[in-house]
């Protein structure tokens, strides 16, 4: 039987919702387990990072994307083909006029805060969404590259836009991971 139109299957929709639900059920378990926002902060991103360098052997499989030459081809790549796959949004990229290797995604919309509408009481340095710094940095050490990956805005603290700071810090031996030709 075709599909009417070009609609999406609904179950797109509902996996998100729960994807979106989970994760903030994770996150508001995470707040009654730990006092301190940094070790939140620190748990998330260290999940990211396990999730990041298996991520990577999918993004590619799926993306068939060549290989980059510059931190700024890197980035556009992580805007717009690996943030459209898995959250179906494309960040703008900005980058560091000043330096060569800092650059910076600015979410519009943000998926996993569909359902929040603000951090809870007293969470003022809780970075609600560090579990992506770290899908970042664990994704992209994978592909033999360092980098520092923070928040460095958030509309949830009140900030205009929400912003993740890539600071690319050097190139690893490539040991770790052979990508496949
Ligand atoms: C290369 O030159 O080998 C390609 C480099 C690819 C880097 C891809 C990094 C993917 C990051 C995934 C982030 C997903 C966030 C939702």
């Amino acid at each position: 039987m075709s599909r009417p139109g070009n609609k999406r299957p609904e179950y797109h929709k509902i996996n998100r919702d729960l994807f979106v639900l989970t994760y903030g059920a994770l996150v508001a378990q995470l707040c009654k387990d730990y006092e301190k926002d940094e070790d939140v902060n620190n748990y998330l991103d260290k999940m990211g990072y396990g999730i990041g360098i298996r991520l990577i052997e999918d993004f590619l499989a799926r993306s068939y994307v060549k290989k980059c030459h510059s931190y700024s081809e890197i980035t556009d790549l992580i805007a717009q083909v690996a943030f459209k796959m898995y959250l179906g949004i494309t960040p703008s990229v900005t980058r560091n006029e000043s330096s060569r290797n800092e650059f910076s995604l600015i979410l519009d919309k943000n998926p996993l805060v569909e359902f929040v509408e603000e951090l809870p009481a007293g969470r003022s340095s809780l970075c609600y969404c560090n579990l992506l710094c770290g899908v970042i940095r664990g994704a992209l050490e994978m592909v033999h590259l360092t980098a520092d990956v923070t928040f460095l805005q958030d509309r949830l603290k009140g900030d205009k836009v929400t912003e993740i700071g890539i600071t690319f810090l050097k190139k690893l031996e490539e040991k770790k991971y052979r990508r496949k030709k």
